[in-house]
């Protein structure tokens, strides 16, 4: 579980009305691609990922993209309780997509790095250690039903 101060939660709820979902989202999991070329693995199926830029301008990954981070988005309402919140999202990423959870951890980072790219200085120190708790948070309620 994670543990925010009522601090961390008003800056994570308040940054995250600046985030623009389907912009980020789609440069968060393009980027993840990149970076991490392995997780294209389980996105075969979207088409040319055959280099960085057929990827960062792949529609498959942009709607993705926004669909994993509206996603992530709607966890917020759920901060404390986030292991329920994506109780049926880890079932299905562990039985049906096969996704190794060390991937939760990887997207987590990268989106932590775009929105500090976005945000710039309104991503204060204080908003950063925050929203890392977050998605550590996320990324072990998407690990919580893997067996
Ligand atoms: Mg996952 C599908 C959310 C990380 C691989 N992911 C989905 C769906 C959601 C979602 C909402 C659609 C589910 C449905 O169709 O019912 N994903 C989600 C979140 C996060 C995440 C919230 C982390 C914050 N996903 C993630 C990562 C990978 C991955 C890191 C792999 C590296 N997701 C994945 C795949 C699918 C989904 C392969 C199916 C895509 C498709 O074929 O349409």
């Amino acid at each position: 579980m994670v543990h925010l101060t009522a601090d961390e939660k008003a800056l994570v709820t308040g940054l995250w009305s600046k985030v623009n979902v389907k912009e980020y989202g789609g440069e968060a999991l393009g980027r993840l691609l990149v970076v991490y070329p392995w997780t294209q693995r389980f996105f075969e199926h979207f088409g040319d990922l055959s280099s960085a830029s057929a990827v960062m301008h792949n529609s498959k990954v942009q709607t993705h993209g926004e669909k994993v981070l509206a996603s992530f988005g709607d966890g917020l309402k759920h901060l404390d309780n986030l292991n329920s919140a994506f109780a049926e999202l880890s079932e299905l990423h562990c039985d049906k997509l096969h996704v190794d959870p060390e991937n939760f951890r990887l997207l987590g980072n990268v989106l932590v790095c775009v929105l500090a790219r976005h945000l710039g200085k309104e991503f204060s120190p204080q908003a950063q250690a925050a929203y890392q708790k977050v998605v550590a948070g996320v990324a072990n309620a998407l690990a919580h039903k893997y067996h």
